[in-house]
């Protein structure tokens, strides 16, 4: 069983209380324990982190790309085991967990690249014989909490930018997933990370995670999570007047046209919605479908759905693992129930008995859903999705506009026309063509607009905009 501390200053500490990992595909397999931290850790990280600056900041792109491009390696040499570990405490398929690993272990290494590339600008002053440097700097100390749902992913893209411009760094992990957090801090410590340049506090969001948003001496706070719980850091971060970067809920649309390609268009929409058992701030969660080609759509993708295996996230045969825990299930079966209420015609949607205790449920398409009905307008977090409708192009547009979120959107279409209009009037950070709106590369920006993010946006070489800050530097001979 593993049990896991806390790494301040290079050190694994314990603490006075720990939780269980508990494997969501199999609620009787104890994956091990993680002790939970408290305010006086996170003070200690902060120090530790403070002091780290010190030399971090002087160490140079040389060190740091090295240290990144050691990591990187390290976590594609044992992704299987890392993704492994990480379905099994996380419930997303075993395939999912390795391709999530192997992106974390490429993220580190465009960022290794980056460290190299984090250059300034020399600018002639409109005053004779003086010269004007603009020079990035780094922030500091930086916090970092991540959610559940991509477990090391979402901690590669925020670490790796922080340590490559020369940050030091206190993360916070989710608390159901610890365990590949875990691994990632094992794996630089093995690569020789400087004592205090990487902490890792794990516990609760209001000790842990409210210590950290309000610590003076953290300069920036990154978060990835729920909408309330960032609403909450922002205005901290506001009054505290610390840099905040924000990524938050979905309520993604799909745009299915009547000239959409279906052999296409309907492989894309399952897994926009359904795999990682629809965990993903990027999932598709209404389909908004011409009338043209609806009754053709729905019927093809609940034959489409019918063939999903939902099972052990572990078992080759899976497509669909189980949701994350029962407060999750719990609401997404709410969800369900408020689909029926609504108005909506359910089919999918409960809860399964399988051979392993664990949180499973079936798929969920909501037909003849409209736009203003909650489940199309709250964050569900789960295998759900709804069919809304449209008359034409306008309309749908119209309709994947109308929220108060805007992370993704796509559009299934053969029309240059369309996808060209979609692309200027779509109101949304990131938008797909003919592609699930989940699953993004690693070396290009991701972020959202309105409700759905806040901030500079993260990854690619973009990420510089959140990491460093900008001095600009008179000089006369
Ligand atoms: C993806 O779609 O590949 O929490 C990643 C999330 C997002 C990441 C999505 N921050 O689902």
């Amino acid at each position: 069983m593993l049990e896991l501390k806390n790494y301040i200053d290079g050190q694994w500490v314990s603490g006075n209380s720990s939780i269980e990992n508990i494997n969501p595909s199999d609620t009787s397999d104890i994956i091990g324990t993680s002790v939970q931290g408290s305010a006086a850790d996170i003070d200690a990280a902060v120090a530790a982190a403070k002091a780290a600056f010190i030399s971090w900041r002087e160490s140079g792109p040389q060190a740091r790309h090295d240290l990144l491009d050691a990591v990187g390696t390290m976590i594609l040499a044992r992704k299987e085991a890392i993704g492994y570990l990480l379905s099994r405490e996380e419930g997303k398929t075993l395939a999912e967990g390795i391709g999530e690993t192997a992106r974390a272990g490429q993220l580190f290494k465009f960022f290794a690249g980056e460290a190299l590339r984090c250059t300034g600008e020399r600018v002639d002053s409109v005053r004779p014989n003086v010269d004007v440097d603009i020079v990035r700097e780094p922030l500091g100390v930086v916090g970092l909490i991540t959610p559940w749902n991509f477990p090391i992913a979402i901690p590669a893209w925020k670490i790796a930018p922080a340590l490559a411009y020369g940050n030091c760094v206190v993360f916070k992990p989710a608390c159901s997933t610890p365990g590949v957090a875990g691994e990632l801090v094992k794996i630089f410590e093995e690569c020789g990370v400087p004592a205090g340049v990487l902490n890792m506090v794990m516990g609760g969001g209001e000790e842990v995670g409210g210590a950290l948003v309000s610590h003076r001496d953290v300069a920036a706070i990154s978060f990835t999570g729920s909408v309330g719980v960032g609403a909450r850091i922002s205005r901290e971060c506001g009054i505290l007047q610390k840099k905040v970067q924000l990524e938050m809920g979905g309520k993604n649309p799909m745009i299915i046209m009547d000239d959409a390609d279906l052999e296409k268009a309907i492989p894309a929409c399952i897994n926009g919605a359904y795999f990682s058992t629809g965990q993903r701030c990027t999932a598709s969660s209404r389909f908004i479908v011409h009338r043209g080609i609806h009754d053709q759509f729905v019927d093809k993708i609940r034959e489409s759905i019918a063939a999903l295996t939902v099972g052990n996230a572990l078992e080759k045969t899976t497509d669909i693992g189980p949701v994350i825990d029962a407060k999750q299930l719990a609401s997404n079966l709410d969800y369900v129930q408020l689909a029926k209420d609504e108005g909506a015609e359910v089919h999918g949607g409960e809860r399964l008995e399988l051979a392993t205790p664990g949180y499973y449920q079936a798929p969920a398409i909501f037909l003849n859903s409209s736009n203003a009905m909650r489940i199309n307008r709250e964050e569900i977090f789960g295998p759900c999705a709804s069919v809304i409708k449209c008359d034409d192009f306008d309309e749908a547009i119209t309709l994947a506009n109308d929220t108060d979120f805007g992370l993704s959107s796509g559009i299934c279409t053969s029309s240059l026309k369309y996808a060209r209009e979609f692309k200027r009037r779509a109101d949304a950070g990131v938008l797909m063509v003919n592609l699930p709106t989940a699953g993004l590369d690693y070396h290009v920006p991701f972020g959202g607009r309105k409700g759905s993010s806040y901030g500079p946006k993260e990854q690619g070489k973009y990420a510089v905009e959140f990491y460093t800050m900008v001095k600009t530097a008179y000089s006369a001979a």
